[in-house]
């Protein structure tokens, strides 16, 4: 496989159903077809849910390093494509995504089309994607705010890192 030599980082996460399956089985998904290898992964955090209603479910979230010759938006097709496979129940009519599958970054890029906005937008305040990035890249450097990982979770307020692990994949 022809790789580019980017960080690529996605960020994976579910609040619904058998969260751990959805993960798991979305991490399996990516690779299945050759054009994305996963080249580090975070364990798997239970987090309270940030945005969005209060009372909705605890999140699995988990970060990947991947390594692709996809350009981006090739790789968010893939990423929606594997969405629709796992992140849905299909008891009665389109019911709650179980999976949401974000691309945090790609290399240096930066872009601010709506379809695509890289570095991910919320990403630097949000300890569910910066604890787990924290295992996976600690040095890597946000290509628009200049901070690395390390110093972005230092930034969060402490009440928000404790992210109990849910285990393994
Ligand atoms: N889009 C733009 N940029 C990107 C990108 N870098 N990666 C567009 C992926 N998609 C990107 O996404 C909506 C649109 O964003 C897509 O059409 C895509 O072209 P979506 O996944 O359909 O919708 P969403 O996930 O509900 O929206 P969004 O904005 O991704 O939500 P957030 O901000 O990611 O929030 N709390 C905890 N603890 N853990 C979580 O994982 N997740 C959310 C979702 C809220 N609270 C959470 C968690
Ligand atoms: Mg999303």
């Amino acid at each position: 496989m022809k790789e580019n030599k980017e960080t690529v980082l996605l960020a994976l996460g579910s609040n619904l159903g058998d969260r751990r399956a959805a993960l798991s089985g979305a991490r399996g998904a990516l690779e299945r077809n050759g054009e994305i290898l996963v080249r580090a992964w975070s364990r798997i955090f239970e987090t309270a849910p940030q945005g969005g209603a209060p009372d909705q479910p605890r999140y699995f979230n988990a970060v990947l390093a991947v390594a692709t010759p996809l350009s981006p938006e090739q790789l968010l097709a893939r990423c929606q494509a594997v969405e629709r496979e796992f992140g849905r129940e299909r008891r009665e009519r389109w019911g709650p995504r179980t999976l949401d599958i974000d691309i945090l970054a790609f290399g240096d890029r930066i872009s601010e089309t709506p379809a695509l906005i890289l570095p991910h937008p919320r990403l630097h305040l949000r300890s569910f994607v910066l604890l787990p990035l924290l295992e996976v890249t600690p040095e890597w450097r946000h290509p628009r705010l200049g901070k690395t990982v390390r110093r972005m979770v230092a930034e969060l307020p402490e009440t928000a890192l404790d992210h109990p692990l849910a285990g393994t994949w």
